[in-house]
C-alpha cells in the first residue's frame, strides 16, 4: 500500500499539505526534473538551474528527515519527458495504490494532475495550496459580483484578517496606505547595498553543467547565478533584505537608475514562488523592523502591501478567471514580440538596460516589467499572448498564477480593464521624469516627433489614437484624451506619421 507523492519543483515546502497527509513510513515522494516544463516556454537558463538546484536541495533535505524520496534527473535515460509519464512510471515502480499531491500553480498543471490517475489506474487526491493567505475560494466569494475588483480593498481586508500592521480595527499609523511618501526620485550619487550572492555548491555546479549543456540556446546568461537554493539560503537572503534595503524600499521603490539592477527591491520572489519561505513570515520580518524602529511605516506598509495585498490577489484573480484569461486580448493586438526583447540592439536606453538586466540576471524590477518593457510592448500593439510567454520564459520569478495577471491584466489592459482601471501607457516624459535614462539614451526625450525625437512620445499619443473608441470613455483618460485633442490637426498627423515610421521599421 505506497502512497505516491508527486512534488512540483514550485512545492519546495516542507509544512506542504501533501507532506501533512501521509506519513514517511506509507509514500514515496517522487519529484521530477522533466523537459516539457523546460521548454513549454523558453526559459532562461538560470530559471531552469534554480528549480532543478532548489529540486534537488530539497530532495535531499526530505530524505535527511526520513522521507523515501524517488527523484527522476533530467538526464535519466529513461526519462519520458513529461509529469503525466513520470508518474506513471512511478506508480508501476512503487506499486503504488493512491496519489496525493498538491494543485500545481497553472491550469494547464491542474489539467496534467487531473489526468494522472486515470493514466496509472489510482485513487487520486489533489489538495488545495494552503501556503498562500487568501484560500482561492475566499477571493471568489469577494470577488463575484464585482464589476470591477480594486485591490486596495481586497488588502484592507487582509490586513484586518491577519492583523498585520494593525492596532486593533484600525491600521498601524492612522492610514492604510503610505505611497503618497513614496516614489521619490534618486539623489545623484546615492549608494544602494547589492544584495547578498550565493556562491553554486556541488549541486549546483552540477546543475549548471547540465543545464548550460541542454539549454544553451535559450535567451539569457548562466554566469552570474547566485540565487539562494534552500530554505536556509532564502532566509539569509530575507534577513539581508531586511537589515540593507527595507529602510529604503518605498522611497525609491518606482525608481531606474542606469547600471543599478536591484536598487532597494527584495529579490525574494523566485524563493517565495518556489516555498522556501512563506508569504506571512516575510511580511511578520517586514512588521518586527517597523516595531524595532529599525525601517520607517511608509518602507514596511509598502513592502507588505506588495506580498499581502498585490501578491494574494493576483493569485485569486488567476484561479477566478479560469483558463482562457491568457487568450485575453481585449484591444485586439497582433504584432509578433519584437526582436529587441530577445536582445536585438536596441537605441533607447530604457529597454536595453531592461532587457540586458533580464538576460543577465532572469530579473528586472517591478517598474521596468511594468513601465519599460510591458508598456513599450503594449504601446507598438504587441499580441499580449505572445507578451506572455516571454514574461513566462524569462523570469527566474515567473509561474503562471502570478506572471498572467501582471502581464495580461496590469500591463498590457488585454483583460478590457477586470485588473486594472486604465491602461498603464507613458510616453517618454513618465520615463524620464522616474529614471536617469534619458540622460544617456541618443534619443531627445522632450521631442515628439522629428529624426531624434523619442520614439515612446509618438508611440504613446498614437496608442490613445489608434484605440480612441474603445478608451477615451474611461474616466481616467479623459485627461490623456483632452490633451491629445489639444493637438493642432496638422501636429497629431506629425505624431502618426512618425509613429507609423517607427513601426514599420519596428516590423
Ligand atoms: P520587491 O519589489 O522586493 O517586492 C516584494 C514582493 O512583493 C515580491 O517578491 C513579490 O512577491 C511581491 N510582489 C510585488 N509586486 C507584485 C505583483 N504585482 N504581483 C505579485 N506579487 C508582487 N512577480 C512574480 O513573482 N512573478 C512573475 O512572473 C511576475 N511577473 C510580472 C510581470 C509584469 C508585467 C509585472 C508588471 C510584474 C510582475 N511581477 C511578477 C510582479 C513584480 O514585478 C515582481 O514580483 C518583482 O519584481 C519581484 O522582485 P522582488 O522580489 O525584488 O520584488
Ligand atoms: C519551471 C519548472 C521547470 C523549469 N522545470 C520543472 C521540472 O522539471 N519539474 C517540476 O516539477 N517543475 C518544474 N518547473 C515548475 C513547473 O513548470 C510548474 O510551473 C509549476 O509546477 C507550477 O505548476
Amino acid at each position: 500500500m505506497t502512497i505516491l507523492v508527486p512534488l512540483l519543483g514550485d512545492q519546495l515546502s516542507h509544512n506542504l499539505a501533501s507532506l501533512r497527509a501521509v506519513t514517511p513510513a506509507s509514500a514515496v515522494v517522487l519529484m521530477m526534473e522533466v523537459a516539457e516544463e523546460a521548454t513549454y516556454v523558453p526559459h532562461h537558463p538560470q530559471k531552469i538551474a534554480l528549480f532543478f538546484s532548489a529540486m534537488r536541495h530539497f530532495a535531499k533535505e526530505l530524505r535527511e528527515q526520513g522521507w523515501t524520496v524517488d527523484y527522476v534527473t533530467l538526464d535519466d535515460a529513461h526519462n519520458t519527458g513529461d509529469f503525466a509519464g513520470e508518474v506513471a512510471r512511478a506508480a508501476a515502480r512503487h506499486n503504488a495504490t493512491r496519489i496525493v499531491t498538491v494543485a500545481g500553480g497553472e491550469w494547464r498543471v491542474v489539467e496534467s494532475q487531473r489526468a494522472w490517475a486515470e493514466r496509472a489506474r489510482l485513487l487520486l487526491t489533489i489538495l488545495d495550496d494552503d501556503r498562500f493567505l487568501c484560500p482561492i475560494e475566499q477571493f471568489a466569494a469577494w470577488a463575484k459580483g464585482r464589476k470591477r475588483m480594486i485591490m486596495e480593498d481586497f488588502y484592507r481586508i487582509m490586513r484586518r484578517q491577519t492583523g498585520l500592521l494593525m492596532d486593533g480595527d484600525q491600521p498601524v499609523g492612522g492610514q492604510w496606505n503610505y505611497d503618497q511618501e513614496n516614489r521619490k526620485s534618486v539623489p545623484k550619487g546615492h549608494r544602494f547595498t547589492p544584495p547578498l550572492r550565493f556562491a553554486p555548491d556541488a549541486i549546483t555546479l552540477d546543475v549548471l553543467a547540465l543545464v548550460q549543456a541542454r539549454f544553451h540556446n535559450h535567451f539569457g546568461s548562466l554566469d552570474s547565478f547566485a540565487w539562494p537554493v534552500t530554505r536556509a539560503e532564502a532566509l539569509t537572503a530575507l534577513k539581508d533584505f531586511i537589515t540593507h534595503r527595507l529602510p529604503g524600499f518605498g522611497d525609491y521603490q518606482d525608481a531606474m537608475v542606469t547600471g543599478e539592477d536591484v536598487l532597494n527591491h527584495s529579490l525574494l520572489a523566485p524563493a517565495l514562488n518556489l516555498g522556501l519561505l512563506s508569504p506571512l513570515e516575510i511580511c511578520q520580518a517586514a512588521e518586527a523592523a517597523f516595531h524595532a524602529g529599525h525601517a520607517p511605516l511608509n518602507a514596511v506598509e509598502g513592502f507588505i502591501r506588495q506580498i499581502l495585498g498585490w501578491r494574494e490577489y493576483v493569485r485569486g484573480l488567476y484561479w477566478f478567471a479560469g483558463p482562457d484569461y491568457t487568450a485575453r486580448n481585449h484591444l485586439a493586438a497582433t504584432r509578433p514580440l519584437p526582436a529587441l526583447f530577445w536582445g536585438a540592439p536596441t537605441d533607447l536606453k530604457c529597454l536595453s538596460e531592461a532587457v540586458d538586466a533580464t538576460s543577465r540576471n532572469a530579473m528586472a524590477h517591478h517598474i521596468q516589467r511594468l513601465m519599460i518593457l510591458g508598456n513599450f510592448a503594449m504601446l507598438v500593439g504587441t499580441d499580449p499572448r505572445e507578451v506572455h510567454r516571454w514574461y513566462l520564459a524569462v523570469y527566474a520569478d515567473a509561474i503562471e498564477w502570478v506572471e498572467a495577471p501582471n502581464v495580461i491584466g496590469m500591463s498590457q489592459f488585454a483583460d478590457g480593464g477586470l485588473m486594472a482601471t486604465k491602461p498603464y501607457a507613458a510616453g517618454g516624459a513618465y520615463v524620464n521624469g522616474m529614471s536617469d535614462h534619458c540622460k544617456h539614451c541618443r534619443y531627445d526625450v522632450k521631442q515628439r516627433t522629428g529624426p531624434n525625437a523619442c520614439p515612446l512620445n509618438a508611440l504613446y499619443w498614437d496608442f490613445l489614437a489608434r484605440h480612441e473608441a474603445l478608451l477615451s470613455s474611461n474616466q481616467r483618460l479623459w485627461r490623456m484624451y483632452d490633451g491629445w485633442r489639444r493637438f493642432a490637426p496638422e501636429e497629431q498627423a506629425r505624431i502618426r506619421a512618425q509613429a507609423a515610421a517607427f513601426l514599420t521599421n519596428l516590423a
